[in-house]
């Protein structure tokens, strides 16, 4: 109540200093009703007599923002998550609209309250509803997470079960209730003919490090979200690093020194950050990194032990924005270098979970539920289907040896990394660059891992990428590499005695 009287107070000031005729409408239409829960609701509160009090108009407003690294609600005073109050009968509105940009919405449902959603672009939404019974009703948002990170608070309804709500009156609030809300819908679109391709080239590989000294290394990442094409005729809104899936890799010496700087673009609809699996503390970043659209911050780490590192978003839902596209890799190198090799290239794996079937020629929605119960529509590499067959030529010569740097963004499934027809004459397992296993057929990568893996190319032909879970080939996980050359027919001969070469 006080808070609402210094709003009036506010708005008075406001209107005597510099209101137009139309903010004096707005102020009044909000004023006259305050002014009277100001007035007539106070006495109610202090009396314990059975006098119903009478029904009121309760407005707050409310914005969304980032306080201590948590989501929240933020009120006019800058109270995070305020305790929102009413008595029985009152009608309720509350006004809210996205403080830092990213997408939300406000909920009540033990009340069957539900805004629509809003974000930086839509400007403010506005639930209205009357209170019927007592008690405290928990407000959250409903974007997957964002009750879980701290988008969460408490109305609390004073008065006695039916007080002040006349059974009419209580009848009509409840189909009134129903038609002031909106209930969020999520509609079909066809595929998006504005989608472009987010796969990341393999061959986008930084120059080895050589033999230098630490040094100190700057890198500026812009989270994006965009359609991009997912496979044939199939689109998705991908959430990305730059663009691609993955994120663009990252390259550095052991002991070396980095100022990360994470922009998030201003078209954004969500808060995105990045935990890189290389970084000591902070959650990897990801503690000091919840930026909100339009924004940036910067953190600086220590490179304390070489290897090949996993990158993400920890933003939550944490397993959504991983699977949309948010991960990558950071590559850091031994005092001294990993030795040359003749091809290097970069691939990562990922499980994506849609609305639609596998192979549903539309613009994708995303599927929490499919997401929580670990079932995908679709298996990437590099994030897309195609994406390393038909976008991108992964190629070497006879007698070259081809390094992979291979991750799993996941969110959820591992990878029983193989190439067929090869044999993995290096795996630096786990990423980890201090022992080296020899002569693989396949090796395992966890979900938030990494493999190196070298092969030399002793026979020409075409080399399919595959996870031995081999029903994730039908699911789009197939990459190939292409070699060229002569073929030795010691090593294979595809049609017996006096057959050509098999390339
Ligand atoms: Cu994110």
């Amino acid at each position: 109540m006080r808070n609402q009287q210094e709003g009036l107070i506010q708005m008075f000031h406001s209107f005597k200093n510099n209101m137009s005729p139309l903010a004096l409408a707005a102020a009044l239409c909000f004023a006259i009703p305050g002014a009277m829960a100001a007035s007539q609701a106070a006495p109610a509160a202090k009396s314990s007599s059975a006098a119903a009090p009478t029904a009121a108009a309760r407005h707050y407003v409310l914005e969304t923002g980032i306080v201590d690294g948590k989501m929240v609600f933020i009120d006019e005073k800058g109270r995070p998550n305020p305790v929102l109050r009413a008595n029985v009968g009152d009608t309720v509105e509350i006004k809210v609209k996205s403080g830092e940009g990213a997408e939300h919405d406000i909920a009540i449902p033990d009340l069957k309250v539900q805004s629509k959603k809003f974000d930086g672009t839509t400007g403010p939404t506005s639930v209205r509803f009357k209170v019927a019974q007592p008690g405290k009703f928990a407000y959250y948002c409903t974007i997957a997470g964002h009750r879980q990170i701290g988008m969460e608070g408490v109305l609390e309804v004073a008065g006695g079960a039916g007080a002040g709500a006349p059974k009419a009156a209580n009848g009509n609030g409840n189909a009134g209730v129903a038609d002031l809300y909106t209930p969020s819908a999520a509609p079909t679109a066809a595929a998006n003919p504005q989608a472009v391709s987010i796969s990341q080239d393999p061959a986008a590989v930084p120059a080895p490090i050589g033999n230098r000294a630490p040094q100190l290394l700057k890198y500026r990442m812009e989270t994006v979200e965009l359609a991009g094409k997912l496979d044939d005729g199939t689109t998705f809104t991908y959430w990305t690093f730059d663009k691609k899936v993955p994120g663009p890799m990252l390259r550095a010496r052991v002991g070396d020194t980095i100022e990360l700087t994470l922009a998030n673009a201003k078209s954004s609809k969500q808060i995105h950050s990045i935990d890189l699996h290389s970084v000591t503390g902070g959650h990897g970043g990801g503690e000091h990194t919840q930026v909100g659209p339009g924004q940036e911050k910067t953190i600086t780490f220590k490179l304390l032990n070489a290897g090949l590192y996993v990158y993400h978003c920890a933003t939550p839902l944490v397993p959504q924005h991983i699977s949309a596209g948010m991960y990558g890799m950071i590559l850091v190198e031994p005092e001294g270098g990993l030795p040359k090799v003749d091809k290097e290239y970069y691939v990562m794996q990922g499980d994506l979970y849609t609305k639609h079937a596998h192979g549903t020629k539309t613009h994708q929605e995303f599927d929490t539920g499919k997401m929580s119960n670990e079932m995908p529509d679709y298996y990437v590499f590099n994030g897309a289907v195609g994406s390393l067959t038909k976008e991108h030529k992964m190629t070497a010569r006879v007698g070259e040896t081809v390094r992979l740097f291979f991750g799993v963004g996941g969110p959820n499934k591992i990878s029983s990394f193989h190439v067929i027809g090869e044999i993995f004459d290096k795996v630096y397992s786990e990423g980890s660059l201090t022992t080296i296993k020899k002569d693989v057929q396949t090796t395992l990568v966890p979900a938030g891992g990494a493999t190196i893996v070298e092969m030399k190319m002793d026979y020409p032909g075409q080399y399919l990428l595959v996870d031995h879970a081999l029903s994730r080939a039908g699911k789009g996980l197939v990459g190939a590499i292409a070699v060229s050359g002569d073929a030795d027919k010691g090593i294979y001969n595809g049609g017996g005695k006096g057959a050509g070469s098999n390339h």
